[in-house]
């Protein structure tokens, strides 16, 4: 029987985490594993660390990634990337060089593996039930269509990429060390699954990315809530394959 993978946070090129171009020939080596049980995989955000792609120009690096996306979707296997707040500015490069499916916001999507067919709820999970005010200021900067054109076109692409680079430097510097507690009566990620479910009580799986957190909830007899991790460091990922949703990691794999 075919699954569906679920992975997320990967951010390859990133300039903070220590031999990153090993870690992902490790996430090919993955994604090389479960190419001929995959039936899809869906990437949840933030898989590069900053990609921004200017009418014609791509983000040097990560050909690796690339190329194994590409192998996937030649060979049958529905590849869908979601935008996180690290990777929002892709404008379809990666859908015709790649063959991926972009999303640039949570979907709700019913998956069929075999003949069981659930219903999932799936986000990056950047901006859901955040309340901080600058927070979603500059959410809304980065979704602006005129602010986009503009860095994209009055800006040198050079300095662009070197700016982009340094803000997603330095947002993972911070965030560095620190393993963040997710407490389900506060978490506004959380916080905001309950209360999504409290409307949608036909979602049997909310799955979510960005915290770099695993995290694991049953809501109810038939839903459950999944943050998955990352693919960098824990290498944490979800899997569906009609039955359940286990969760894994690849950390053994070695290239
Ligand atoms: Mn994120």
């Amino acid at each position: 029987m075919k699954k569906i993978y679920f992975l997320s946070d990967a951010h390859l090129g990133s300039r903070a985490i220590a031999n990153i171009g090993a870690r992902e020939k490790r996430l090919c080596a993955f994604l090389d594993s479960i190419k001929d049980d995959a039936q899809a995989v869906y990437m949840l955000g933030d898989m590069f660390d900053f990609w921004f792609e200017y009418r014609h120009l791509v983000p040097k690096g990560m050909v690796r990634f690339l190329g194994k996306l590409a192998e996937l979707t030649d060979n049958g296997v529905e590849v869908h990337l979601f935008t996180g707040n690290h990777d929002i500015w892709t404008f379809g490069y990666l859908e015709q060089e790649c063959g991926v499916k972009i999303h640039h916001g949570p979907e709700t999507v019913d998956l069929k593996v075999g003949d069981k067919t659930s219903r999932f709820f799936l986000a990056h999970g950047d901006g859901l039930g955040e309340k901080s005010r600058s927070f979603r200021l500059i959410r809304l900067i980065f979704h602006n269509r005129t602010c986009q054109w503009l860095f994209s076109n009055v800006f040198p692409a050079n300095w662009g990429a070197e700016l982009g680079m340094r803000w997603a430097y330095y947002s993972r510097k911070k965030h560095e060390g620190y393993i963040e507690n997710i407490d389900p009566a506060t978490d506004p990620l959380v916080c905001f699954a309950k209360e999504h479910y409290r409307e949608h009580p036909d979602i049997n799986c909310y799955v979510f990315g960005h915290r770099h957190v695993e995290f694991d909830l049953i809501m109810s007899r038939s839903c459950r809530m999944v943050i998955l991790g990352d693919s960098f460091r824990q290498c944490t990922y979800a899997c569906w394959n009609g039955e359940e949703m286990v969760l894994d990691n690849f950390n053994r794999i070695s290239t």
